[in-house]
């Protein structure tokens, strides 16, 4: 996979490279989105080389430390005001996941396109889930998960709403890291979305939105 130069510094550990290089980018007028979409390349850059074993757990926390002063600046540009509120999305990192770039991602994005985010946080607790669904009525759930060691989590907690009877009054929406089609179907959700903005465009057309 060829990387941009941004997701490369950002893969190489490079802050000062990247937050120029961010900095460059939006000075010039590109998308928050698009560079954003090139942060979580880099991201995925670092994880293959921690899978590889040529990165350790102390490089997986300094690239977080990077993304997290790389992304601060583009936040005004994820943000719109919404004119109109279309639905409710309420949004967690499942049981035993902690990881919550992307899941805080999926919530400014979403918020600024009308949809009210009920964010639960991370290590949501499946019963959670099914408490904020009786109390806030949404039409959608998000789920993030970036471990495949939760994804029997991720399964259990939708068991856990399908076992309150609420299964059919919601569209589960996932994603995260190493989610695809495959884990969606493995637990029982409804759509999985590989950005942010894939899951504004699943959730509008589940609301009815164009
Ligand atoms: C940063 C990072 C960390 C940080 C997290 C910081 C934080 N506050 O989130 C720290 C250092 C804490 C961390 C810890 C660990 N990590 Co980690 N981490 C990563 C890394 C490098 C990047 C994740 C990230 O932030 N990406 C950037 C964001 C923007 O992208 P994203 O999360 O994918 O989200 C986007 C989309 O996926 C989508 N999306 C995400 N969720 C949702 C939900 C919905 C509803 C929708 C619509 C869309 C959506 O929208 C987002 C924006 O477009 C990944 C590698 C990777 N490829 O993902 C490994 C990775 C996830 N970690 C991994 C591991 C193993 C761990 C640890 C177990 C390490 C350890 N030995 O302790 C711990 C686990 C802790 C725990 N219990 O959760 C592995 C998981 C392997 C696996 N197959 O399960 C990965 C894949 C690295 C690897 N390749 O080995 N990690």
């Amino acid at each position: 996979m060829a990387f941009t130069p941004l997701a490369q510094a950002l893969g190489d550990l490079e802050e000062d490279k990247t937050l120029v290089l961010v900095k460059d980018k939006l000075a010039k007028g590109e998308p928050a989105l698009s560079i954003l979409e090139e942060l979580q390349a880099g991201m995925t850059l670092v994880g293959q080389r921690f899978e590889s074993g040529e990165y350790f757990l102390s490089e997986l926390i300094y690239a977080a430390d990077i993304f997290k002063k790389a992304s601060a600046p583009l936040q005004e540009g994820l943000k719109q005001v919404a004119q109109t509120t279309y639905g409710t999305l309420v949004l967690g990192t499942v049981k035993n996941d902690i990881h919550d770039f992307g899941k805080d991602i999926v919530a400014t994005v979403m918020s600024s396109n009308g949809i009210r985010v009920i964010d639960l946080g991370v290590n949501v607790e499946h019963e959670r889930f099914v408490a904020a669904i009786k109390e806030h009525q949404p039409e959608l759930v998000g789920m993030s998960c970036l471990l495949t060691t939760a994804f029997e989590d991720m399964k259990e907690a939708i068991q856990t709403i399908a076992r309150a009877g609420l299964r059919d009054q919601v569209s589960i929406l996932i994603g995260g890291g190493p989610v695809d089609e495959a884990t969606k179907d493995y637990v029982g959700a409804d759509y999985y979305c590989r950005t942010a903005q894939e899951g504004v465009i699943v959730a509008k057309r589940v609301l009815g939105v164009d």
